[in-house]
């Protein structure tokens, strides 16, 4: 057979693909990758750099600081996309490769795509040891980038240049696919990204991808239909997989046909909006007393794209009801199934609308629905209660989202977290009104992810306003991409809490009978308490700073900047010890079972007594 083929390097042969893989949004036929992160070193500069170039018209090349930082934006950029979008990042080998491997179990954990091409030691070894290159003395096939396999839904090291054939063709599929859909580690060999090879041109036609939505099997709907149809208590969780079958419409009209309350994960959140009635908020750890309340008691819960995570289940102890069913509406089997879940192995929008049309006219008791309406509103008081400004010398957590919450007036925001106090308290307080308006990493809760988080929402939502809540924590470990968003003039606005130190850590440490030890800065080992400016040290890389002293001060310097074409910081000092009472539930955090400290002896009582209410299933 004679195939027309084009001579290219294995690089330029991985650029020119990517350029031509597209989909469809809204309509309209857009490239599938909205670019790629890059930080060159000896292991992709010639090779993937050179092809890169060689594509930037149509395949943008943005240069980052930090490659954990890069590939962060990358996988906010695909999320913030409901997956139907996605970057790709390539690094050197060895430090600028490792340091992606946070990310890759990131995106693993959270089930985004991103595509992640690491340089890898030269596949000919001649120059070995190659500078960077980890020497294993018993396995020849062995590199640093092996420790993306546990963490990449698909790795593949290339060692020949024909190898990428069918390998994009596998990566493809994994990016796409809503159940498989994770990180895609392609480990480029440095020698071989320069070879050439006569590539068939059909390897490089335009293909459209546009997510597969799966159908229910007819017996495990009529098992999901049957249960909820005797259901007397029911409840739904709404989880990530909402919102990226961008099911928000169906949902709403699920839970009103069929008076079903609906409680949101943290991935779930925004799936309804905060202001219909049958949203109850969030549910589990950082849950709502009205979801919590409802959870208790629920017979049958309706998972809806859900991981079922600890904090959503209250480490399993959240539901008491012993009758308790679950099915697991979901695209992944080993979601559907977890705890003796019923399986509905489905795409959400398709789930929804065929359970829907076979429940008919079934409708929860409407004592059920009333009374999750009036646990709604006595919800709402507390949560008014704990966001309204006072005079304490130092605000909570709350009362900066509040403030926050007040500044957004009418316009279209996006609220980005990922770790510390906070992603409780938004979980609980924040008041998102449109899918995807609460962007939150709480799969993996990496800190750093925050402002990195910010720049990838702001490339793939231009049109948002972006608001990144960050800790003083989160925003030491990893801040540097506030000056990639100055270069890419991707404004959004940072809002620092700086309670001076680990604040959640440390009131979980309390909590779990510890002392007060090396989490907040006053606690720990030194010789002078660090003082860090951090308006300062955000100004010198560009940004528009503000240090604010109460909480009328930070609603007037949100509305001065709300203008401000330069992503903005604004600084507060909060209060370490106060959070939201209301609602929230046990998390296990397992308890010293033997200790000096009395303090521990009594946290350990407590604990065994929690575990009881624990189901093991
Ligand atoms: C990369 C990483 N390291 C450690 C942790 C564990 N951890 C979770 S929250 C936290 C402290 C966060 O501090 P800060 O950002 O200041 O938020 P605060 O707790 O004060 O609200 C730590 C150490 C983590 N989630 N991620
Ligand atoms: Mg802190």
């Amino acid at each position: 057979m004679s195939q027309k083929t084009v001579r290219l390097t294995m690089a330029q042969a991985v650029a020119r693909f990517l350029t031509r893989q597209m989909t469809i949004i809204d309509g309209e036929r857009v490239p599938i990758f909205g670019g790629v992160f890059a930080i060159f070193g000896h292991g992709n500069v010639a090779g993937v750099g050179e092809a890169l170039y060689g594509v930037r018209e149509t395949l943008p090349t943005y240069r980052a600081q930090n490659e954990q930082g890069m590939a962060n934006a990358a996988i906010a950029f695909a999320k913030a996309s409901f997956r139907r979008r996605f970057m790709a990042c390539t690094t050197s080998i060895g430090p600028g490769a490792l340091n992606m491997v946070t990310s890759a179990a990131l995106a693993h954990v959270n089930r985004l795509p991103v595509l992640l091409l690491p340089g890898d030691v030269f596949a000919n070894r001649r120059p070995d040891p190659v500078l960077q290159q980890v020497e294993s003395f018993g396995d020849g096939t062995i590199s640093a980038n092996d420790c993306f396999k546990p963490v990449s839904r698909y790795f593949d090291r290339i060692t020949r240049p024909e190898q990428i054939i069918p390998a994009l063709r596998r990566a493809m599929q994994v990016l796409t696919d809503p159940a498989d859909c994770g990180p895609v580690t392609l480990s480029l060999c440095q020698d071989v990204q320069a070879e050439a090879y006569d590539y068939p041109e059909s390897f490089f036609d335009e293909k459209v991808w546009v997510p597969r939505r799966i159908e229910p099997d007819l017996d495990e709907l009529a098992s999901a239909i049957e249960a909820l149809r005797s259901a007397k208590k029911p409840i739904i969780i709404a989880g990530g997989g909402v919102l990226y079958s961008e099911a928000s419409a169906e949902l709403a009209a699920f839970a009103e046909k069929h008076g079903i309350p609906v409680v949101e994960t943290q991935a779930g959140k925004s799936a309804l909006p905060h202001s219909h009635p049958l949203n109850m908020g969030s549910v589990g750890v950082t849950g709502t007393s009205a979801s919590n309340a409802l959870a208790e008691e629920a017979d049958v819960v309706l998972a809806v794209g859900s991981r079922l995570q600890d904090f959503t289940t209250g480490s399993w102890a959240l539901f008491k009801n012993e009758a308790l069913k679950i099915i697991g509406l979901n695209v992944q089997a080993f979601d559907a199934g977890k705890h003796e879940g019923q399986p509905l192995i489905s795409d959400a929008r398709a789930g929804l609308n065929r359970i829907s049309g076979g429940l008919g006219s079934y409708k929860a008791d409407s004592a059920w629905t009333e009374r999750a309406k009036a646990g709604k509103a006595e919800w709402l008081a507390a949560a008014e209660r704990a966001t309204a400004t006072t005079n304490a010398p130092l605000p909570s957590d709350a009362q900066v989202i509040g403030a926050v919450q007040r500044a957004r007036g009418g316009r279209q925001t996006t609220l980005v977290c990922a770790a510390g106090g906070l992603p409780g308290e938004l979980h609980k307080l924040w008041q998102a009104e449109e899918p995807g308006g609460y962007h939150m990493e709480y799969g993996f809760s990496t800190m750093g992810y925050e402002v990195a988080g910010g720049l990838g929402v702001k490339l793939a939502k231009p049109d948002s306003d972006v608001i990144v809540m960050v800790g003083d924590g989160s925003y030491m470990m990893l801040n540097s991409e506030i000056a990639s968003s100055i270069m890419l003039c991707a404004k959004f606005t940072v809002v620092l809490l700086d309670n001076a130190g680990y604040g959640c850590i440390n009131r979980l440490q309390m909590g779990t009978g510890g002392a007060n030890f090396n989490n907040l800065l006053k606690d720990t080992h030194h010789v002078e308490l660090p003082q860090i400016d951090f308006a300062a040290h955000a100004a010198a890389m560009g940004a528009v700073t503000r240090k604010v002293g109460s909480i009328p001060e930070l609603e007037a310097a949100l509305a001065e900047t709300a203008d401000e074409m330069r992503t903005t910081v604004i600084v507060i000092d909060t209060d370490p010890l106060i959070t939201t009472e209301a609602g929230g539930h046990w998390w296990d955090v397992a308890v010293p079972e033997v200790s000096d400290r009395d303090q521990v002896k009594a946290a350990r009582e407590g604990y065994e007594k929690a575990l009881q209410a624990q189901r093991f299933g």
